[in-house]
């Protein structure tokens, strides 16, 4: 399959974030993408192609258009106000507090458009983002002009951004956009499975109410991991969206005889769901040697998933989310992609 890969993501590089109380090197770096687009080549899973330009005005469609409209003027307002280095939120309007009214204040309006310290920005990273969409949309319309499937190697990732809000180290919500594009153009329904490791928080929240998109998701128990505040089994969809938003929390410790088991329920989702196309969030970092994850799986079990996933006999469009062991992210992520073309 082909890979579509932007080196525009380089300038999203040096930022840090928060982790136990202090500041350090964000975990979502530049080398992530290299290790990936470096194991594409290794293996000969195909051409590498540079994506095209899309009106960014394709995002507006699952995110409301002053969120995106600020994306751009972050890090000049950041400059603006006298300060340089990473521009990180620190205040958000919670229960209690005024989330009607947009604020004036860059760092209000870093808390506004947030729900957590995660998405931060340096002076390339809305460059990064705008390419990262470039990507999902040109892979999307690779599979839309044929192709079996596609791999859109995104950086930064997109699944925790909601329609109106970013956070950890998701801006714009690729795969939520390029589900959109496909309906866009003619698809009457289009499934998600996410399989990175965090529960994709901003994916559901855009689609919670519809069911022209089915949306599944396996990741870490909400109760004990990031987002925390959604991703519960009980969350199934309303109205014209019930039913259409299956969740899997794991436990930590989680391995492949688990999460396989969860796999396959998804699976059959998907298949009852008989969608036009199928999206893959895929994110590795379910992965054993995760640093910041909790769940078992080994550098053997990634070809399995991409194999289940070939079985569904469905167009499909890979879109790179999570991983973080960086050596191992490489291997891992094309291990999927290698699996589904030996299916
Ligand atoms: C505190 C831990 C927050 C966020 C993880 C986001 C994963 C995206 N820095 N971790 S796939
Ligand atoms: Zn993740």
């Amino acid at each position: 399959m082909k890979t579509v890969y932007s080196p525009r993501h380089h300038g999203h590089a040096g930022n840090v974030e928060l982790v136990a109380g202090a500041v350090v090197p964000a975990f979502e770096m530049p080398s992530r993408a290299e290790y990936v687009r470096a194991r594409v080549e290794a293996v000969k899973l195909g051409t590498i192609v540079t994506p095209d330009e899309h009106d960014i005005a394709i995002a507006k469609r699952v995110h409301r258009a002053d969120f995106i409209d600020f994306l751009p003027t972050v890090y000049p307002l950041w400059l603006e106000s006298g300060r340089d280095g990473t521009a990180m939120p620190y205040t958000w309007p919670t229960r209690g507090l005024r989330g009607d009214v947009r604020p004036a204040h860059i760092d209000a309006l870093l808390g506004f458009y947030s729900f957590d310290a995660g998405a931060n920005f340096v002076k390339g990273t809305w460059d990064a983002i705008k390419s990262s969409h470039d990507v999902a949309i040109s892979a999307a319309a690779l599979v839309k002009g044929g192709e079996r499937a596609a791999f859109a190697l995104c950086r930064p990732p997109g699944h925790h951004a909601g329609s109106s809000f970013m956070g950890g180290y998701c801006y714009i919500n690729n795969a939520a956009s390029a589900a959109q594009w496909f309906l866009d153009q003619g698809a009457q329904r289009v499934a998600i499975l996410d399989v990175d490791y965090h529960h994709g928080n901003g994916t559901q929240e855009i689609f919670y109410r519809r069911n022209d998109v089915l949306l599944v998701n396996l990741h870490g128990d909400p109760m004990v991991e990031y987002p925390f505040f959604l991703g519960h089994a009980d969350e199934r969809g309303e109205g014209p969206g019930e039913g259409f938003n299956v969740n899997f929390p794991m436990p930590w410790g989680t391995d492949w005889d688990r999460w396989s088991q969860a796999l396959e329920d998804g699976c059959r989702r998907v298949a009852d769901y008989a969608p036009d196309v199928l999206l893959i969030s895929l994110g590795v970092d379910t992965f054993e040697k995760d640093p910041i994850s909790k769940f078992k799986l080994k550098t053997e079990d990634y070809p399995k998933i991409g194999r289940r996933i070939a079985k569904l006999g469905l167009p499909t469009l890979v879109v790179m989310e999570g991983g973080y062991a960086v050596e191992e992210i490489g291997v891992n992520a094309v291990g999927v992609l290698t699996g589904f073309e030996d299916a």
